[in-house]
C-alpha cells in the first residue's frame, strides 16, 4: 500500500531540511547536501554522478522510484514518509578499509537510537534490527563502490520512520520507529546519524581504529554469538557466527571449520526454530 503526501507537504519537508542542514552538519565532512523530492534511487544518482562529484555529499530524497537493496532487491517506502538517504565518500582510508563502512554506518544508526532508549542491534552485514519480542528490520544499508583516482564509497540507508504503520503492512518483518510509539523528525535523527558517523569515519581512517570499530559492531551485534544459517549466493552455512573479521567478514564455526563468508543473508535459527 502507498499512501501519497501532499506536494505541499512534500516542499515544507524540502524547506525544513534545507534550513536546518547546513548548520547542523557544519564541523563533519558532510556539508555538501542536496534534497530532490524524487528519484529513481539516491544510490543510483551518486555511482552515476560519481566522476563529477569532487567533495564528499549527502543527497537525500522525499521518494524513490526505483529504491533498491542488495542483489537486485527492492527497497520500499512511500513518498514522505521515510529516511532515504545517500552519500557519496572520498575516503581518506586505506581502500582496503571500505568494506567496513557499512559496518561504521550501522553502528552509528545503533547508537543514535540506543541513545533513544530504543534496543536497536546489527545484524550482519547491512541491517539495523529492533531486537526482543518486536523482533523487526528499522533500516538497511547498501555501500557501492565507485572506481577511479581517488575511489569513491557510495553508502544509502533507508529509516524506517512512520511505515510501515502496524504488522499488516510493508515488507515481512519490517518495522518502524513510529510501530514503537517513537515520533521523531526524519531530519533530526539524519543529523544525529551523520553527526556520529563522521566519528565513526575518523575512526576508520586512524592507524589501527579499524580494531576499534570491529569492537563497536561485535559489541552491538545481533548476530554474534548465534546459531545461524547464512545464505550465500553459492551456498547454505549452518553454524555458530563467532566473529567479525577485520575485513568486515562473518565467521561461522560449521561445528568442524571456520568459514569466513564476505556477503549473505543471515538467519536466526534460535528465532526461527528451525
Ligand atoms: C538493504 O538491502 O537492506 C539495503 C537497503 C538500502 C536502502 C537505501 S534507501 C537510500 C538508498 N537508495 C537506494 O536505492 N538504496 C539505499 P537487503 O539486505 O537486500 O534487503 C532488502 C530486503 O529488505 C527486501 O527484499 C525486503 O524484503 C526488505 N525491505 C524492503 N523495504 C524495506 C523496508 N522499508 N523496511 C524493512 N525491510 C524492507
Amino acid at each position: 500500500m502507498v499512501t501519497r503526501m501532499e506536494s505541499n507537504s512534500l516542499t515544507r519537508n524540502k524547506n525544513n531540511f534545507l534550513k536546518k542542514a547546513k548548520e547542523a552538519l557544519e564541523g563533519t565532512r558532510f556539508t555538501q547536501i542536496e534534497h530532490v523530492l524524487e528519484t529513481t534511487s539516491t544510490n543510483s544518482d551518486l555511482v552515476l554522478r560519481a566522476a563529477e562529484i569532487k567533495e564528499n555529499a549527502v543527497l537525500v530524497t522525499e521518494h524513490q522510484t526505483d529504491g533498491r537493496g542488495r542483489l537486485g532487491r527492492i527497497w520500499e517506502a512511500p513518498e514522505g514518509e521515510n529516511l532515504l538517504c545517500s552519500l557519496l565518500l572520498i575516503p581518506d582510508w586505506d581502500s582496503k578499509k571500505n568494506p567496513l563502512v557499512t559496518s561504521a554506518l550501522a553502528v552509528s544508526i545503533v547508537n543514535v537510537l540506543s541513545n533513544k532508549g530504543m534496543e536497536a542491534l546489527i545484524k550482519w552485514p547491512n541491517d539495523v534490527v529492533i531486537s526482543g519480542e518486536h523482533f523487526g528490520k528499522l533500516a538497511g544499508i547498501l555501500s557501492e563502490y565507485v572506481q577511479g583516482t581517488p575511489s569513491k564509497v557510495i553508502v544509502g540507508f533507508g529509516l524506517n520512520v512512520n511505515w510501515p504503520n502496524g504488522s499488516k503492512e510493508g515488507p515481512e518483518g519490517a518495522v518502524s520507529l513510529k510501530m514503537f510509539g517513537k515520533n521523531y523528525d526524519k531530519w533530526e535523527l539524519l543529523f544525529e546519524v551523520l553527526a556520529d558517523f563522521e566519528n565513526q569515519l575518523r575512526l576508520l581512517a586512524a592507524k589501527g581504529g579499524e580494531l576499534k570499530l570491529r569492537q563497536n559492531h561485535i559489541s552491538l551485534s545481533a548476530t554474534i554469538g548465534k546459531l545461524v544459517r547464512v545464505d550465500t549466493p553459492k551456498k547454505k552455512i549452518r553454524g555458530i557466527a563467532e566473529d567479525i573479521t577485520q575485513d568486515g567478514y562473518l565467521l561461522i564455526n560449521d561445528g568442524t571449520n571456520n568459514i569466513e563468508v564476505s556477503s549473505g543473508d543471515v538467519i536466526n535459527l534460535r528465532e526461527t526454530n528451525e
